[in-house]
């Protein structure tokens, strides 16, 4: 029977997509396949990561590295192999990407999706090998199947996202996304080359005890961030700052917490991206019973206006997100 041929470490992300395909009789089968191709992708890059090191030991001595390629930023990589699995996998007729000022048609006009991608977050903390990872957010297209997608495709705002996730290359690789119905959770057996299911229903303690920023801002930071951290200290908070946004997102979903990125004078919206960077975790943060707001509204109400613009975030447990958001609201007397 199934479970006798089940792997040891639970079933594969393709079977778990297979059998919710089959919960979803009206599902045509690309949504699924489009998740494929963004885990292959993952796959491809989870290698690439992990080489990272040994091809810059290489590349220091000359920048070739092994396979005599002209050894690129991993970040450039990761964008190069995103954009071409989605190609080849046929299912996105349009791409944007933190590492593309333009929209990147895919070529296929008769895909149904369009997605939103930063390829390869907090690239700057490969060289110090500490965790990354890549963000993605699926949109059906608004413009008509066959026709040339636009840029509107990916204005369409948060709520209308139809799937999100995120892949982390850390102590393990994992994949975690959702489609609406719940946050699961995959994690890479490197010697099967496989995602196998780990976290089939993850939800984020509605409370924690601890808080993600850089403190290097405090003087930059608005007084009601101030006031909130300094509650967070004084009920003994831990402070955890990975600098890398899905690390420190993942760690927060798993044992409680908030992440904040709040805006300074020197970059009033934030520095983080709406449409590739908040509005997936934000999508990932409200499926898993936790909030999302960059101050005074919710970050998937955020009306987008242009591809790459920025918002400021604060992320994570409910009950912490909300006293950060009444705070936010007392400075800035919003009725
Ligand atoms: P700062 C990485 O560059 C990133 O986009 C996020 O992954 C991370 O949380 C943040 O920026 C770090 O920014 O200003 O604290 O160095």
């Amino acid at each position: 029977n199934e479970n006798a041929i089940a792997s040891p470490v639970g079933i594969t992300l393709d079977r778990y997509i297979k059998r919710k395909q089959s919960e979803f009789p009206f599902a045509s089968g690309e949504l699924s396949q489009l998740l494929r191709d963004i885990a292959l992708a993952g796959k491809i890059i989870n290698r690439e990561v992990n080489r990272a090191g040994l091809i810059d030991i290489t590349g220091a001595f000359g920048n070739q590295n092994v396979q005599g390629e002209q050894q690129q930023k991993l970040d450039v990589v990761a964008n190069i192999r995103f954009i071409r699995a989605l190609k080849n996998g046929g299912e996105a007729c349009a791409i944007i990407s933190e590492e593309t000022d333009e929209v990147i048609l895919t070529g296929n006009e008769h895909g149904k999706y369009v997605v939103a991608i930063d390829p390869l977050d907090g690239s700057s903390n490969i060289d110090v090998n500490v965790s990354i990872g890549t963000i993605f957010s699926i949109y059906r297209r608004a413009s008509p199947i066959g026709e040339a997608p636009i840029m509107e495709d990916f204005l369409q705002g948060g709520r209308k996202q139809v799937a999100a996730g995120y892949i982390l290359y850390g102590s393990s690789t994992m994949m975690v996304y959702t489609t609406g119905h719940g946050v699961v959770g995959f994690t890479y057996e490197n010697s099967l080359g496989e995602f196998f299911l780990s976290h089939p229903d993850l939800k984020i303690p509605k409370q924690g005890s601890i808080f993600s920023c850089n403190e290097g801002y405090w003087y930059q930071y608005a007084e009601c961030v101030r006031l909130y951290l300094d509650q967070c200290k004084r009920q003994g908070y831990s402070g955890r700052y990975i600098g890398s946004l899905v690390a420190d997102f993942h760690r927060n979903l798993l044992k409680g917490g908030i992440y904040l990125y709040p805006a300074l004078p020197t970059q009033p919206e934030g520095k983080l991206r709406l449409l590739y960077e908040c509005y997936p975790l934000a999508f990932l943060a409200e499926q898993a019973g936790g909030r999302a707001i960059n101050g005074s509204q919710a970050i998937l109400d955020v009306i987008p206006t242009s591809l790459h613009q920025r918002s400021p975030l604060f992320i994570g447990s409910d009950a912490m997100v909300k006293e950060m958001e009444r705070q936010y609201l007392m400075e800035n007397q919003f009725r």
